[in-house]
């Protein structure tokens, strides 16, 4: 019987087949999870109905993070449909590729606004609501990335957005930690996927982690799914309000 039989679990970004949200969904099937999934728009619908089939997940439902109405009727959905959930695993992010490239001294105010309403803002807001399904206690994972506390190149005013999520993780978790939720963020090494399309020179930032990294490789998709698993499940009983890094001991190192 698998480590998530009879669990229910949301999952947000999953864009295609390289989407670290597709690991996460694969390996909580093989697990025995119960899964919905969103779409921020029709665009990704088409994509995302068929890699739902794939893995037999029916519930399916629309989400742009940035609207509030979608974000309540997705849940009011989700009540109907399961009644209560388990598990939250957010994995969206955006800024605008303007805002990644350019010198972070002129980052505009309207980019930075969105890389922090849709990559920050959006798991607390989607938090408030996945807490009043989680009758029995729950577990919530985000994707972060080591701009958060680094200044990366061409990361820009996404890192911004990155310490915003790890700081809302840790006050989730001091928030919900007394209903048994616990709340953590995966951050994860480079891996090359849409969204990591958008930053200027990723190539090169991908060799330079594997030659860097104490594994000397780049991160893997299944890498970060494995430790999401750990998070979701019993496993992480303990844990709550941390940031884990899955990125083959890059952050260790020195220059
Ligand atoms: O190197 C990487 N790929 C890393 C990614 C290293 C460390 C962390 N991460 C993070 C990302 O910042 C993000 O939070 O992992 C998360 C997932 O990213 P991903 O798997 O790398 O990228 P992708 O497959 O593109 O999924 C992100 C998705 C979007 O896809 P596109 O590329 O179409 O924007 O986030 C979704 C969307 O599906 N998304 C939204 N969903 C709902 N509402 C919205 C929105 N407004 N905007 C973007």
């Amino acid at each position: 019987m698998g480590m998530f039989e009879g669990k229910k679990i949301l999952i947000l970004g999953v864009a295609n087949k390289k989407s670290i949200a597709w690991a996460v969904a694969q390996a909580l099937k093989n697990e025995g999870a119960t899964l919905a999934m969103t779409y921020m728009n029709e665009a990704i619908e088409k994509r995302l109905r068929p890699l739902a089939e794939e893995l037999g997940v029916t519930d399916v439902l629309p989400c742009d993070v940035q609207s509030d109405e979608e974000i309540d009727n997705l849940f009011t959905e989700l009540e109907s449909r399961w009644g209560t959930m388990d598990g939250l695993v957010h994995s969206v992010a955006f800024a605008d590729k303007d805002d990644l490239a350019k010198p972070f001294s002129e980052a505009s105010r309207e980019g930075f606004k969105l890389a922090l309403d849709i990559s920050a803002y959006s798991f607390v807001a989607l938090a408030g609501r996945a807490k009043k399904l989680m009758k029995d206690g729950g577990s919530m994972v985000t994707m972060s990335y080591l701009g958060a506390e680094r200044a990366v190149d061409n990361y820009n005013v996404m890192g911004v957005a990155k310490a915003a999520l790890e700081s809302s993780v840790r006050y989730l978790a001091a928030d919900l930690g007394s209903q048994n939720i616990r709340v953590n963020a995966v951050s994860a090494g480079p891996i090359k996927t849409l969204a990591a399309s958008g930053i200027p020179q990723f190539k090169q930032l991908l060799a330079n982690f594997a030659a860097k990294a104490p594994l000397q490789r780049n991160t893997e998709a299944e890498d970060v799914a494995g430790a999401t698993l750990f998070l979701l499940s019993s496993l992480g009983s303990g844990v709550t309000g941390e940031t884990t890094y899955v990125d083959c001991g890059f952050n260790i190192m020195g220059v």
